[in-house]
């Protein structure tokens, strides 16, 4: 007999066993209740690592406990396959981005195999498949004709000597990526899905969420950021200085329209901020009396028409725009203003006017593109007004605060508090304040109750050859025109070439042309294809039937989604999520599904981490260049074939830069994918982050073999255990019922290392009582295979191989993976009982033998019911019972 488990020749003959008979195949749909459990799926970057040893670990022991639970489980696995790094390769190494997309996939196949995972992969799919991406174009079509997909144009980042768009991860530092050249800001017509049309429900759907992290609802609503406040008009009173902006006057209807000589009429919309007025969004109208200035974003029309004749603020807005698009930048510049000249009039105070500023920290693109400042109560106003030596007047006074001596420091106030300094405002709470505000204004005609959605359309055009082609065909007469669906797919050529810049499908010869399907003229593709998270937006519903020929089978789809449990990391908590959100919507305007939301649980795991090292130059260096020497607590490191001492450094994510990965191969290699599985799940809370050390890893491959020492010489018995145990026996008959209670609910909360803690708990209370019987009668015998069975059963969606292992040691002779979840006995679960006597009047009576654990409802039932009682108290009531929890039980009559 081995004295050792081998888990490099009983591993792949377990994943032999399970694929031959079709174990983890999903059941026809009715069999039985489905549970559909669902990891991210990766990107096949070219190796596995170990988050998604981590992340793939935790889904398979949901899906193979559910499965045990007598669910009709679905558990898929497909391939994220498109993407800028396959264009990358191609280009660095000359191999085609399918080669090498399709190469990377078989690699990481075979190691996610060598995990042991219950996939169906009879379901597997890549999304660079035309196979998969025909649908996505049939959808796409579908959608355009919903009007869920426009065309308008957008800012694109150009590279100006490549003459190509640049994706932003391709701009470094605001230069492009492989000609260095300053990176340029240009508007191209581009496809969008119009999520923000769906901002609303999408907001409302996140209450419905209900087993999804706070965390991840509220970085949604974030996301979509929805503001609620007024839009409120400023009427402009003055010109800007003569000279710079020539001949205004005040008339009505404009100041500039009416002037014979200048008769430029400004490119505004009535209302939105005419010749007339600046409309400004606001989430404040209760700070309106504190207003210093207004400001209007460098791309308003209001700004552009005035910089026609003033060369500072031309080059004022020229300099705005260099800050760059994103947010991020704007929000970190340093806030600069230039003075127009021009006042506007306060519009609740016909006696006050403020300056007209075009400032650098004003987004066209949100609310009016116009706001007005209060430096009391906002630190961006405030700092505004320093600088410029604006007046700053507290119109809010915290409580406690004095009116008279309350002044603005360096900070402004943002907080509640009551108004003051703000005419019929004065007294009033902030909230009460606002609504006031927004009705005088609405009164007045100078405003209107308005809300804000922060979130844009999704702009899924790239300029970019490895992605789903999108299926549109621009015709001069016609127009832009679907392609039709009997001529779909719309498949990527295989003969492009990388050699130069930009989107080899431009630069092939025949691929866009083609004949209009509408008139039959010569018309081009459209050559953009999809941004690649258009791709991740569906896939969990083909899963559900991926041999339709429809992009879903709703019958499929309509039984299988939601998708119950969907693991992943929180770097996906937005787009994403969102996306997928959205997306599932827009399919079911569509008739491709029937829901709304996709996920009905989510999980986000935390990441693997690991030590750092690093040699005397500075240099990083990896886990197996070195050698750890620990005295007492003291550990030291030192490099493996040189011997100098090596520096420990901070524990970090792991990452090629850092070096301080471990490769899931080697792991594997050297103990298993067991064990590798269970230290995992063993070491912190799933949410959190796990710190991958070798000592760990160790100590889990102990385990696996003293586990499976423990099962060795155990015979199936002539007969189940009965429920009754020799008291030799019964602490650890119960510690292992106990256990198979508590790791049920620990793993259907995702407690693993709850889980595996019980499991080590009941494993070493086995072993004790193994020890304590080395010659079992025929009754012990089944109590200790009965154990046996349950703690082996346990460790299976864990360590599955072993368990398979240990279940045929022990006797069984059907595949654990194929065998019901056990269910503990009631009587095991009961806790060690007290004996308590029962006194009447101070005088002893009786007793009772009750558990120790027993609620005091129960307990005063059984008193009153025990014949002793019963026969004193005659058909009387106690006027008392005195209960003394575990010792006494007084009855007063
Ligand atoms: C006056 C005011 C006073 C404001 C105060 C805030 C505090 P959220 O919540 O993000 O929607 N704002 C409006 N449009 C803007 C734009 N296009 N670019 C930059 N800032 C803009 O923010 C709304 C607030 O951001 C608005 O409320 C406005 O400033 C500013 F004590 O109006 B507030
Ligand atoms: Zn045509």
């Amino acid at each position: 007999m081995n004295d050792r488990y081998n888990p490099r020749t009983q591993e792949p003959k377990w994943q032999q066993a399970w694929s031959a008979q079709n174990v983890f195949l999903t059941g026809e749909i009715g069999s039985k209740p489905k549970y559909y459990v669902l990891e991210m799926f990766p990107y096949p970057s070219g190796r596995i690592h170990m988050g998604h040893v981590r992340n793939y670990a935790m889904g398979d022991v949901v899906a193979r406990f559910k499965r045990a639970q007598g669910f009709n489980v679905l558990h898929p696995m497909g391939w994220d396959a498109f993407g800028l790094p396959a264009e990358n390769a191609a280009m660095q190494k000359k191999v085609h981005p399918g080669t090498w997309t399709y190469e990377n996939i078989a690699t990481m196949r075979t190691q996610l195999q060598s995990m042991g995972l219950s996939i169906d992969w009879s379901r597997e799919i890549a999304t660079c498949d035309p196979t998969y991406y025909q649908h996505q174009q049939a959808m796409f079509i579908d959608f355009h004709k919903t009007g869920l997909v426009t065309r308008k144009k957008s800012k694109v980042n150009w590279d100006p000597i490549d003459n190509t768009v640049l994706a932003n991860e391709q701009v470094i530092d605001g230069r492009g990526w492989r000609s260095g050249a300053l990176v340029e800001q240009r508007e191209l017509t581009q496809w969008f899905f119009t999520i923000s049309q769906h901002a609303n429900d999408l907001l409302d759907g996140i209450e419905t969420l209900d087993r999804w992290p706070e965390k991840v609802r509220t970085m949604q609503r974030n996301w979509i950021g929805k503001s609620v406040g007024a839009k409120v008009k400023w009427a402009i009173l003055s010109s800007p200085p003569a000279g710079e902006l020539s001949s205004v006057g005040e008339t009505e209807g404009g100041i500039l329209s009416k002037n014979k000589e200048n008769p430029s009429p400004y490119p505004l919309p009535q209302g939105e901020g005419s010749l007339s007025s600046i409309t400004v969004f606001t989430t404040r109208p209760d700070t309106l009396f504190g207003a210093a200035f207004v400001a209007i974003a460098a791309e308003h029309p209001l700004s552009l028409e005035i910089a026609k004749t003033n060369t500072q603020l031309a080059e004022f807005i020229v300099e705005c725009k260099k800050i760059g698009t994103t947010a991020e930048a704007i929000e970190t510049a340093e806030k600069k203003g230039f003075n127009t000249g021009l006042t506007v009039q306060h519009p609740l105070d016909e006696t006050r006017s403020v300056p007209v500023f075009v400032a650098n920290f004003v987004l066209m693109d949100y609310g009016t593109g116009a706001v007005f400042g209060c430096p009391a109560h906002d630190q961006r106003d405030l700092d505004f007004a320093r600088k410029y030596n604006l007046p700053v007047t507290p119109v809010v006074l915290p409580k406690g605060q004095d009116a008279a001596s309350f002044a603005i420091g360096a900070d402004a106030y943002t907080d509640e508090g009551t108004l003051y300094n703000s005419s019929f405002l004065n007294g009033l709470s902030v909230n009460d304040a606002k609504a006031a505000a927004i009705n005088k204004l609405e009164s007045l005609k100078a405003g209107t109750r308005h809300e804000t959605i922060r979130l844009r359309d999704w702009g899924v055009s790239r300029q970019r050859y490895w992605g789903c082609p999108i299926p549109m065909i621009h015709c001069k007469t016609c127009g832009t025109v679907p392609v039709p669906k009997d001529q779909l797919p719309v498949i990527l050529p295989q003969d492009v070439t990388f050699d130069r810049p930009g989107n080899p499908l431009d630069h092939h010869a025949t691929w866009m042309h083609v004949n209009c399907p509408q008139c039959g003229a010569p018309s081009l593709r459209e050559t953009d294809t999809m941004d690649t998270f258009v791709d991740s937006s569906w896939y969990f519903a083909r899963f559900c039937d991926v041999t339709a020929n429809t992009p879903t089978n709703r019958a499929a789809v309509d039984h299988f989604l939601p998708v119950d449990q969907y693991i992943g990391g929180i770097e996906h908590a937005v787009l994403h999520l969102l996306y997928s959100r959205f997306f599932t919507r827009a399919m079911s305007l569509t008739g491709h599904a029937n829901i709304k939301e996709p996920f009905a649980g989510l999980f986000t795991q935390g990441m693997v981490v690991h030590e750092t090292y690093r040699s005397a130059d500075g240099n990083w260096l990896s886990p197996d260049e070195i050698l750890i020497e620990s005295e007492g607590d003291k550990r030291t490191a030192k490099h493996r074939t040189t011997g100098e001492p090596v520096e420990i450094g901070s524990i970090e994510k792991m990452s090629k830069s850092k070096k301080n990965t471990v490769d899931p191969d080697e792991i594997i290699g050297s103990y298993g994918a067991d064990t590798a599985r269970w230290f995992m799940l063993s070491d912190s809370p799933p949410e959190r982050d796990v710190i991958w050390t070798e000592e760990g890893a160790q100590g889990a491959f102990r385990f696996v073999q003293r586990f499976w020492r423990l099962m060795q010489g155990l015979q199936a018995p002539s007969h189940a255990a009965s429920d009754e145990t020799p008291a030799t026996l019964l602490p650890m008959r119960k510690t292992v019922h106990k256990a198979l209670e508590r790791v049920t609910g620990d793993i259907e909360n995702l407690r693993f290392n709850r889980a595996v803690a019980a499991i080590y708990d009941a494993t070493n209370a086995f072993q004790s009582a193994r020890n304590a019987c080395p010659t079992p009668n025929a009754i012990e015998a089944a109590i200790l295979h009965e154990c046996a069975s349950i703690l082996t059963q346990l460790i299976s969606p864990m360590m599955p191989h072993l368990a398979e292992t240990c279940w045929v040691d022990i006797g069984h002779t059907t595949l654990l993976a194929l065998t019901p979840w056990a269910k503990p006995t009631p009587a095991m679960l009961v806790d060690d009982s007290v004996v308590m006597p029962i006194q009447v009047n101070g005088k002893r009576r009786d007793e009772l033998t009750v558990a120790k654990d027993i609620s005091e409802a129960d307990l005063r039932a059984l008193v009153l019911a025990n014949e002793t009682v019963v026969k004193i108290l005659n058909g009387t009531a106690p006027k008392k019972l005195i209960i003394v929890p575990g010792r006494i039980i007084n009855v007063v009559i």
